[in-house]
């Protein structure tokens, strides 16, 4: 059976921090830190904390700001981490919320409703709690029949969701599934590390995909197939877990936090997503050329810039290749579903699109797509 991808939604949070306002309260932190460490820091015991910088971050990343589900607290010299209230196991998780905002638009934009559907995938970077799965709790708050499920596979999340979504359609399993990326990432953000307290923000996408047959949306792409690898690295890691609590080790220590070696990344990634990419063009016969659009993970410009140039031999265009990570910054598995929700209307029957994700695990997945 021929998939398509037939909807999209995005929920952007109400909140946003510049570059400017998130140094500041870093460098106010640091200057606390020093002042507060004084003795140990004279004494060679530990280090001083520089400062940190706008301009640093914008040349380095391509980031100006980023969105928040919660602002509060994340500019508190004294909490560094936003303050969201505990909700009640009665009331809709924070999670599930935003999973929601994001659903209903792309059911909408799919020209769908809930009793069209019939599997839900929540697939992101963290789920705020191991069970119920929040899929479920997605499930019945649109009043949605059949089965959801959880998925975590960090910055290829979206994609890989998407993947298992193509496979049941195929496959006749379900007609139409609604996978959700509810990227509520800033509870695990290190705002008092310099290397990476500006990297990530929040944010909620939603795809629709359902059998051809049953398709009543004029911005729809037929799936051509689907490509995924993964290989084992240390270098981008949280250690947040359950096992935390049969340990001795601190709950709120600096690894239980996102870490990462950022120039490790970027230097074996880039040419990983690059190989990738041809390889999945090549198997239907087609070069970087032919597409006519490029919605690419949104960690840090300068891997996009680089990706694109290897594959095309020249810098592409944002017309070509969709930048979104200066306003979003990196939202986990949901930039590329940003580039795309923004960035698809555009299209012409006929033209080809592609989207890919790369990131933590190592992870790389990717969609080819074409215009009905
Ligand atoms: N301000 C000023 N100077 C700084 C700062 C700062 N904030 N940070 C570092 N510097 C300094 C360093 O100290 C260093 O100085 P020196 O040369 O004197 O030692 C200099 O700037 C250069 O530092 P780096 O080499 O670290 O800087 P880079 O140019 O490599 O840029 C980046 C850092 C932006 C992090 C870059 O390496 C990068 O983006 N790499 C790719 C990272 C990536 O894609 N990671 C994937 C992220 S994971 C993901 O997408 C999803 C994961 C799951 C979600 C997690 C949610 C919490």
């Amino acid at each position: 059976r021929q998939v398509v991808l037939s909807g999209s939604g995005l929920w952007t949070p109400e909140y946003k921090i510049s570059n400017e306002e998130l140094v500041n309260a870093y460098n106010n932190y640091a200057d606390w830190y020093n002042e507060h460490h004084k003795a140990d820091i004279d004494d060679g015991n530990i280090s001083a904390k520089p400062h940190s910088s706008a301009d640093f971050v914008q040349k380095a990343s391509g980031i100006k700001q980023r969105y928040v589900y919660c602002k509060e607290g994340i500019l508190d010299v004294n909490r560094m981490r936003p303050n969201i209230p505990t909700r009640g196991d009665n009331e809709l998780s924070h999670q599930a919320e935003i999973a929601v905002n994001a659903a209903t638009k792309a059911l909408a934009s799919a020209n769908k409703s809930a009793s069209d559907v019939d599997v839900v995938i929540v697939s992101c970077a963290y789920t705020q709690r191991s069970y119920p799965a929040i899929a479920i709790e997605v499930q019945a708050a649109l009043g949605i029949n059949g089965f959801a499920f959880d998925m975590l596979v960090a910055c290829s999340a979206a994609t890989f969701g998407m993947h298992r979504a193509y496979e049941m359609i195929a496959a006749g399993t379900a007609n139409t599934v609604l996978v959700i990326n509810p990227e509520l990432v800033s509870p695990q953000v290190n705002y008092k590390d310099r290397d990476s307290h500006f990297i990530f923000g929040d944010v909620a996408t939603a795809t629709v995909f359902e059998s051809a047959n049953t398709v009543n949306s004029e911005h729809a792409f037929d799936v051509l197939s689907t490509k995924a690898v993964t290989k084992y690295s240390n270098n981008i890691r949280s250690n947040f877990g359950y096992m935390t609590h049969a340990t001795d080790e601190d709950p709120y220590a600096a690894d239980k936090l996102f870490h990462q070696e950022g120039r490790k990344v970027f230097k074996e990634v880039c040419p990983m997503a690059a190989e990738h990419i041809t390889e999945h063009l090549t198997a239907h016969d087609l070069v970087p050329n032919d597409l006519r659009r490029w919605w690419l993970h949104q960690a840090n410009i300068n891997m996009n810039v680089l990706i694109s140039k290897r594959l095309l031999g020249r810098d592409a265009n944002k017309d070509e290749a969709p930048i979104v990570l200066d306003e979003y910054a990196n939202t986990a598995s949901a930039g590329s579903v940003i580039a795309f929700n923004l960035h698809h209307q555009d299209m012409n029957t006929g033209d080809y699109g592609i989207l890919c994700s790369f990131g933590a695990g190592y992870s790389i997945g990717s969609l080819l797509v074409q215009k009905r």
